[in-house]
């Protein structure tokens, strides 16, 4: 039986949008249900969530990964789509569209419109998104209380584009929105190159450098590792605090049997080259140690693909193949409690 880990007073998770979101809601179950070893509904929880997959629409800032990790934590979120608000409504969109303003392809919902209305008229005033953040926090997070704290990785403007074959562009290229390559594609051609504009320049947002170095256990949730927990751990400082903290620092695969369970990771993966696999995936982030520009202490990859074990404690990277699936908030609630057990085996407890 792995040593009882010590008590979990603070948790950081660095989140994208839906499979962070879905792995928050169970996390926070099981905090509150006793099922996560040392933790308890005391125990802190900071989510560093992606903000480069925002994007200026209609001259609003939408911010995709805040919102869905805000609305799904806040009991807001339309279950279905697992983006937006639940009973929504599409007049406003509808109007645009009559008025043949681009983008169409962008789904804006006339509840969605108040956040981003708030959020840009704060921008406007002069705010950073880590303030604007917080307000808008305080209508959708307060029933949680002090325990759950949503920061975004930066307050600076990141924004991932994608370059794609175009016949008819005399580059033979043209590079799209990440979210148009998401929605108006639908990812259905290939990334050639994704480039996130301003990350190099980025720094972080308030906060997310302490969350990550005073935590008791960082977590990568089963996001997209290269447009959402990539691009966190892209912004300078962020990967090498990381690397530093005194945290345990455990990631879950997105990646169960040969692709992902929802989203584009495949071609993400692709567009930079690393296997589409839980072990490529493991070994992408690395293991932690000295000389090693790797972050993980364990990795968690699905039953299915138990095969991969071997190759991963070959490249040192201490992994366990346990249920991945979020079936419900009880299923994981027990990915978290793996989590926490596999980042803490092995230590004098
Ligand atoms: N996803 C879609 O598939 N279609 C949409 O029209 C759409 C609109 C949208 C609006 C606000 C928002 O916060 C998210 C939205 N998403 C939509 C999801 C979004 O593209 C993804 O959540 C992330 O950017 C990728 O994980």
């Amino acid at each position: 039986m792995s040593p009882t880990p010590p008590t979990l007073q603070r948790i950081t998770v660095l989140s994208g949008g839906m499979g962070g979101a879905r792995f928050l809601q169970g996390l926070l179950h099981g905090l509150a249900g006793g099922q996560v070893p040392g933790g308890s509904e005391a125990t802190e929880v900071t989510v560093v969530a992606n903000t480069a997959d925002d994007i200026w629409v209609h001259g609003l800032k939408v911010c995709p990964d805040l919102d869905t990790v805000m609305y799904t934590l806040g009991d807001g979120i339309d279950p279905g789509r697992g983006w937006g608000r639940r009973e929504e409504t599409w007049s406003v969109k509808t109007e645009l569209a009559a008025y043949g303003v681009e983008p169409t392809w962008f789904g804006l919902g006339d509840r969605d419109v108040a956040t981003h209305l708030v959020r840009t008229q704060m921008l406007a005033a002069g705010y950073p998104l880590s303030d604007v953040t917080t307000a808008l926090c305080r209508r959708w997070l307060t029933p949680l209380g002090a325990r759950l704290r949503l920061l975004p990785m930066t307050d600076d403007r990141v924004e991932t584009h994608v370059a794609i074959a175009d016949p008819d562009a005399p580059s033979g290229r043209r590079v799209v929105h990440f979210q148009e390559y998401w929605i108006r594609l639908r990812a259905e051609v290939p990334a050639e190159t994704v480039v996130v504009v301003g990350l190099d320049t980025s720094t972080p947002a308030p906060g997310v450098l302490d969350a990550i170095a005073q935590a008791d256990l960082v977590v990568l949730p089963p996001s997209n590792p290269v447009v959402s927990v990539g691009t966190i751990l892209g912004v300078p400082g962020v990967r090498d605090a990381v690397a530093a903290t005194d945290a345990r620092v455990v990631g879950l695969s997105p990646i169960v049997g040969d692709g992902p369970v929802r989203g584009m990771a495949r071609q993400m993966l692709e567009s930079i080259g690393v296997e589409v696999s839980a072990g490529a995936v493991g070994r992408h982030y690395g293991a932690r140690g000295p000389g090693s520009t790797g972050v993980l202490d364990a990795w968690l990859i699905d039953e299915r693909d138990a095969a991969q074990l071997p190759a991963l404690e070959a490249a040192g990277l201490r992994s366990r193949a346990v249920p991945l699936m979020m079936t419900d908030h009880d299923a994981t609630a027990r990915m978290a409690a793996a989590a926490v057990e596999a980042a803490f085996a092995g230590t004098a407890s």
